[in-house]
């Protein structure tokens, strides 16, 4: 206050009032806010202090400076961290919906082991994404829509493609292995030496991404015609036989013969090949939830081998899903206990729960072709699991049969005792019931083996030369050539429609380098098949045939008992026509397989879903419908329909895959 009173004289009054009362001041209206003045009040403010006042503001002052430094660079790098956090943060949010949308590798992509890229290390290694709809082979379930007509396609591949994005997101959720599920191809890696060699490490399903990249072939009419038949049956199927072994169509129910799903698990390939993912994924639901072989009953050997194994294996392959495999293997091991006989011949039948076999009640032999067809199942189960016993048991059933005496020229009789090993009740010789897949798979086997197993195409030669030299004759007026039977020295001019499948099978060899005359008789045969076909009233084949070998005026080369004229749907001239198709290219083929869809859906097309089996195939105003629909319509017939009708020799290739007597496709160990 000393201070303020010694410059009274003049504006230091001011000085006070503006530094002690400025508010006052202010509200009197005499503040001077000048530059000049405020600083030069200021300074003389600074003079007023002593020198300890001054020591302590200038120290605060400088304290206070540091302090500013310091907090400037920590808050720099505060900043600097908000502004990259933020960016990641913008990253991850566009980074997630990348990662759900692209379209991932079909095997994960190898990761670098020194690769450091955070919590989604594969983020700046993704490449963009891919359409979904542009790949042809894609992964499990990520079925390509079959191209159909312009109309539907941009409908149709607008939902596929939102499908497949969902199924992408599964797949990386799954981590699942996935597979082509066209035209899987063995890459080099993959493929086996024949077992004989090497036993075996367990094995991969056949992948491939590089068949993958190839421009899908666009399914045509026909193909969608199969479809939409298949459909037709499937409906009958679902609606009133669901996870029962086979549709009765009429009655709207079903029969059990070994009360495991049979049409279903026939059925799967044919709707992974057919591009049906819905009814896929339905079924297989089924078969994860539902498919129980712990069940005290007897199956029979060959036909849960050819349906049940076949199929389960043939849809691993194709689908790259180990539930199948898993199901492959447990069946495979229930059947096993067949095999412990005196003989190592098979029996007919296993209980699959209790683990015992027996062989049918009248008689202790087993069919020929039974246990002579089960070979190609089993092998492949040891190849796919590393354990040998399967396909140990059934070589020596093959070893054994080689050796065997009671041939004729490589024809074999029908029958083989399970404590002798012998062949008995010798003297018949037929292509048809009984021992018709015993020649399929021979050569089959040879294929399968990459065609090193010298015996197995030994007794395919000598049978295919016992076939031109004791069955075939030619019938009148037509001279159509044709396989007839031999009973102890008498030929009859009876032909099983069983025998059709022979024409497919003579091309196969041929198409593996067996001599050009197999490809000839493959030609006549077929011939023949389709004649049993296109001389009947309705257009379908009787189970059986007898061949005029006289012209008689006013009569077909085809005459049909009446105890023969049904028609079971059965498949094996579609598929000798689908094997002509394939390594000829002659459009006839298709054609005629046309006639045939044509007439199922005329005289066995049931309107309430599905088709059935006829009593009368002379009969076109009542083919008398029998009420069943067998399992092998949808895992057969209905598939040689679709491939032979396709133009893609990818759809299941032939050097990549040989089909099962059941046409279940199954990889080539070593492909052409
Ligand atoms: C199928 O189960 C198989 O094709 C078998 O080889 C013969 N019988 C039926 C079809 O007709």
């Amino acid at each position: 206050a000393a201070m303020y009173s010694g410059a009274a004289a003049g504006p230091p009054r001011r000085d006070f009032i503006s530094v002690t009362l400025g508010p006052e001041t202010v509200g009197l209206g005499g503040y001077n806010n000048s530059k000049a003045w405020r600083r030069r009040s200021c300074w003389r403010k600074w003079k007023q202090l002593s020198r300890l006042q001054r020591s302590v503001i200038l120290f605060l002052f400088a304290f206070l400076a540091v302090c500013g430094v310091i907090s400037y660079t920590s808050m720099g790098e505060a900043w600097k961290s908000i502004t990259n956090k933020s960016l990641d943060d913008q990253r991850t949010e566009q980074a997630i919906p990348r990662l759900k949308l692209a379209n991932p590798a079909v095997l994960p992509a190898p990761q670098k082991a020194d690769a450091n890229h955070g919590d989604y290390p594969e983020l700046s290694l993704q490449k963009p994404p891919k359409l979904p709809h542009v790949r042809r082979g894609p992964p499990n379930l990520q079925i390509k829509a079959p191209q159909r007509d312009t109309k539907l396609k941009t409908r149709h591949d607008t939902m596929r493609a939102v499908e497949e994005l969902v199924e992408v997101d599964k797949v990386e959720k799954t981590e699942k292995s996935v597979i082509s599920w066209r035209g899987a191809v063995i890459e080099p890696d993959q493929s086996t030496e024949p077992p004989s060699n090497k036993i075996m490490e367990p094995e991969k399903p056949s992948s491939v991404e590089a068949e993958d990249q190839k421009e899908p072939v666009p399914i045509n009419e026909r193909q969608l015609a199969v479809i939409e038949a298949f459909r037709h049956a499937w409906k009958g199927y679902k609606d009133f036989a669901w996870g029962h072994d086979e549709l009765k169509p009429l009655s709207k129910s079903y029969s059990e013969w070994f009360g495991l799903g049979l049409t279903l698990i026939d059925a799967l390939d044919t709707m992974w090949i057919l591009g049906l993912k819905e009814e896929f994924e339905e079924a297989r639901k089924w078969v994860a939830n539902d498919l129980v072989f712990d069940k005290n009953v007897d199956v029979n050997l060959f036909e849960s081998t050819i349906r049940i194994l076949g199929g389960l294996l043939s849809t691993y392959h194709l689908s790259g899903d180990s539930l199948f495999l898993e199901k492959a293997k447990d069946i495979g091991n229930r059947l096993m206990p067949a095999f412990k006989t005196p003989s190592k011949i098979p029996y007919s039948d296993v209980n699959i729960g209790r683990g015992t076999a027996h062989p049918p009640r009248w008689t202790s032999d087993s069919t020929v072709a039974e246990v002579t067809s089960i070979q190609l199942e089993f092998r492949e189960l040891s190849r796919l699991t590393g354990d040998e016993k399967f396909q140990k048991a059934v070589d020596e059933v093959m070893k054994h049969v080689h050796t065997l005496s009671g041939k004729n020229d490589g024809l074999v009789p029908m029958f083989i005792n399970t404590n002798s090993g012998q062949f008995t009740h010798l003297g018949v010789y037929t292509l048809g019931a009984r021992a018709d897949s015993y020649y399929e798979y021979l050569l089959k086997q040879w294929i399968q083996g990459g065609k090193k197993e010298n015996e197995l195409l030994e007794d395919y030669m000598r049978a295919i030369e016992g076939v031109k030299k004791h069955l075939l004759q030619r019938s009148e007026p037509k001279k159509l050539t044709f396989v007839g039977e031999l009973a102890h020295g008498h030929f009859s001019a009876k032909m099983d429609h069983l025998v059709c499948f022979l024409p497919g099978t003579l091309a196969l060899g041929a198409h593996n380098g067996l001599p050009a005359d197999h490809m000839k008789l493959a030609e006549t045969l077929i011939e023949t098949c389709y004649q049993m076909y296109a001389q009947v009233e309705t257009g379908l084949s009787p189970e059986i045939v007898h061949f005029n070998l006289h012209a008689q005026k006013g009569h077909k080369d085809v005459e049909i008992k009446p105890a023969d004229r049904h028609n079971l749907l059965r498949p094996e001239t579609v598929e000798s026509l689908f094997y002509m198709y394939r390594f000829t290219g002659d459009k006839k083929y298709q054609d005629w397989g046309w006639e045939i869809l044509q007439n199922f859906n005329r005289y066995t097309r049931v309107p309430t879903g599905g088709y059935t089996s006829i009593n009368n195939v002379q009969n076109p105003s009542n083919p008398e419908p029998r009420d069943k629909m067998e399992s092998f319509f949808l895992g057969e017939t209905l598939k040689y329909m679709f491939l032979l009708f396709s133009d893609d020799i990818d759809l299941i290739n032939l050097d990549k895959y040989v089909f099962n007597t059941e046409a279940h496709p199954l990889p080539i160990w070593v492909p052409a």
